[in-house]
């Protein structure tokens, strides 16, 4: 047992559905933390310090669980800034996608690069994320596409998360592109990923999660349900990029599977909005990827709140389409382009985020969940939103520990 540890004079905005007010703000508070635990949260006026705790008295700021950023693909070789010149002298995403460019040449490089390399590649992007305050980080292969290099890309997920205070999950995301050996039989790679690559990831213990590419330029519907099957044969929860460049059908297929998260959205039906609905699958919306590849059609935000489906937001960190190592920006983002409220916005980096990765133990402050949260030096969490790249962590708390 660790010595005990509180905050005393804190905000708290604890993204509660418990209470009432907007964030779930409470004024004026003390939280008790016991073995990386939430013990207690309770008013200043009833507070009495534990014994044995030590206290931090945190002099009026605010309080809320730590950010996580429930859809990145951080670890990759290479880097795509020639790609990007191109795209801006008008070739599309798709067409140098066709031309093997974009994802591939991601492939290329990862393949090429040892552990330590793609380990010391990824610590500044997964940094810059803790510094803003982030406490959870997904993380997807997807750039190896064959069994030895999409488990080595996982692998290097685990050790940030093992060698970082910082909680990683991972996702493997082998059906993300059809590699160069099976250039033009992507059922063929979808036997492979069935066959060898899942059940390898799922037998090393390095998958938290399978996630894949749903679209013209990944998969089709058919080859996306085939992984889907198989990662529910497997135990695995599942997730799905869909609907992001064109309307595949994606979203259905992943509420048909009880996915977890159906990401990006972008070209969402009314159908779909219900299937999600009912199967209480998180819409993660990635406003960086929409921004940087300059997409007009923006996720039918309206309508999922409407039907009361959740919405996460998330960096989509990747070289490709969206080089962004901020999830306060996304939030931003998630506002002046998708027409989030700040609220909204802020549940999407924090409660919404934790649903999206299955996780019932954060992204909310209550006693009882895991003492994962950052300290502010702002008034009130709508700051974090509106301004979103002036630095204002005071303190991040993982598991109890200030870090
Ligand atoms: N959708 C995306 O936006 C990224 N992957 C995906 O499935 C792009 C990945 C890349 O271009 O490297
Ligand atoms: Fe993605």
């Amino acid at each position: 047992m660790t010595r005990p540890l509180s905050w005393i004079n804190l905000r708290v905005a604890t993204l509660d559905h418990a209470v009432p007010a907007p964030y779930g703000l409470l004024e004026s508070m003390a939280v008790d933390v016991v073995d990386g635990r939430i013990r207690r949260l309770c008013p200043m006026a009833d507070w009495r310090a534990p014994a044995d705790a030590e206290v931090i008295d945190a002099g009026g700021r605010c309080l809320t669980p730590g950010l996580i950023d429930c859809h990145t693909h951080l670890v990759w070789g290479g880097d795509r800034a020639q790609e990007f010149e191109q795209r801006l002298r008008g070739v599309s995403y798709a067409q140098i996608a066709a031309a093997g460019g974009g994802i591939r040449a991601t492939v290329a490089a990862t393949r090429a690069a040892a552990e330590p390399t793609l380990y010391a590649a990824a610590l500044p992007r997964l940094r810059a994320l803790l510094a803003e305050g982030v406490t959870c980080v997904e993380i997807k292969s997807g750039y190896g596409l064959d069994v030895e290099h999409e488990l080595k890309q996982l692998r290097v997920a685990r050790a940030l998360g093992e060698r970082l205070p910082v909680r990683v999950r991972t996702t493997l995301l082998a059906a993300h592109a059809v590699p160069p050996e099976f250039a033009g039989d992507p059922d063929g790679y979808i036997d492979r990923v069935c066959a060898e690559i899942l059940p390898a990831a799922a037998e090393a213990g390095l998958a938290d999660a399978v996630d894949l590419f749903c679209e013209r330029v990944g998969f089709d519907l058919a080859q996306s349900r085939r992984v889907l099957q198989r990662a529910r044969e497997l135990g695995l929860p599942r997730k799905a990029h869909v609907e992001q460049l064109s309307h595949m059908g994606g979203a259905r297929l992943a509420a048909e599977f009880g996915a977890l998260s159906a990401d990006h959205v972008e070209y969402l039906e009314a159908e779909d909005v219900a299937a999600l609905a009912a199967a209480g699958t998180v819409a993660v919306l990635l406003p960086g990827a929409f921004l940087f590849l300059n997409e007009t059609r923006k996720p039918p935000v309206g309508a999922l709140r409407e039907a009361g489906v959740a919405m996460a937001v998330a960096s989509d960190l990747n070289p490709g389409t969206s080089p962004f190592a901020s999830l306060r920006l996304m939030a931003n983002l998630a506002c002046t382009q998708f027409g989030l409220t700040p609220e909204e916005a802020f549940a999407g980096i924090t409660r919404e985020a934790a649903r999206a990765l299955g996780l019932a133990d954060c992204g909310t402050i209550r006693a009882g969940l895991r003492a994962d949260f950052a300290l502010w030096d702002v008034e009130h969490p709508a700051q974090l939103v509106y301004e979103p790249l002036t630095p204002r962590l005071w303190q991040r708390v993982l598991g109890g520990v200030p870090v």
